[in-house]
């Protein structure tokens, strides 16, 4: 006997419950919104996370190079433009390089990836890779990580100025961003994996491929744990 499938907001409930294995909560994580980090483990997160955010508009591109969907298309072509610039906005990425200068990196350091830990470098190409190989639906599902987003950028917007003053505030314009970008992306892939879960068995793997991305984050986390070290 099959499960019966879980209702709109049943399975909604069941997608936000695993926020409680987002990466806010690993250690790392805590130490740079709690004050604790150093300038340098600062700037192994920058230029390592630099590499997630430079293969994010790679992956959305994986996603649409699937997607069958006009309609989907249309929406999820805008965050390639979101990272990538257009017209006068910079875009995401560029905004990524001016906070990695307020931390006292270079551009060229940073675009040089000779920093990137191969922790990170694995943990993000199995995201990128995922998009490309997976059902495009399930790609989608997979950036409802961002469910939680709007959290992290709040908090390191609130607690950075205050315990790293030596970082231009200019630098956090990044952060700022996403706040509504992150709001709207994530309310148009909540629907998408809404409407395409249908059956109890598709939304469990729902619920998989969320634990997937999420382990993403969390590995990226552990890789810069091990090499920059972690202040509880
Ligand atoms: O800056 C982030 C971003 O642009 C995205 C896109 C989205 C996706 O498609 O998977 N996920 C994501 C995330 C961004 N920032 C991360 C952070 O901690 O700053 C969070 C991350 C996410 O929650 O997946």
């Amino acid at each position: 006997m099959t499960a019966a499938a879980w209702t709109g907001a049943e399975f909604e409930q069941q997608l936000r419950e695993r926020g409680r294995a987002y990466h806010i909560h690993h250690p790392f994580n805590v130490m740079l919104n709690s004050g604790k980090a150093t300038a340098a483990q600062i700037r192994g997160w920058v230029a390592n996370r630099f590499y997630y955010q430079i293969s994010i508009p790679i992956k959305d591109a994986a996603i649409l190079a699937n997607c069958d969907d006009r309609g989907v298309r249309r929406n999820w072509v805008q965050r390639i433009l979101d990272h990538d610039g257009h017209g006068e906005d910079a875009g995401g990425i560029e905004s990524w390089l001016r906070l990695a200068e307020a931390v006292g990196l270079t551009r060229a350091q940073v675009e040089s990836l000779q920093q990137l830990l191969p922790g990170v470098r694995f943990a993000v190409d199995a995201y990128v890779n995922f998009a490309r190989r997976s059902p495009w639906p399930e790609a989608v599902c997979a950036s409802l990580t961002e469910l939680f987003a709007p959290q992290i950028h709040k908090q390191r917007l609130a607690t950075w100025p205050e315990h790293y003053p030596w970082i231009d505030q200019a630098g956090l314009k990044y952060f700022q961003s996403r706040l509504a970008l992150a709001r709207r992306d994530v309310e148009f892939a909540l629907a998408v994996t809404l409407d395409r879960f249908r059956t109890r068995a598709a939304q469990e793997r729902a619920l998989e491929v969320l634990q997937f991305k999420l382990d993403v984050l969390w590995q990226m986390n552990d890789a810069m744990a091990l090499a920059y070290g972690v202040t509880p």
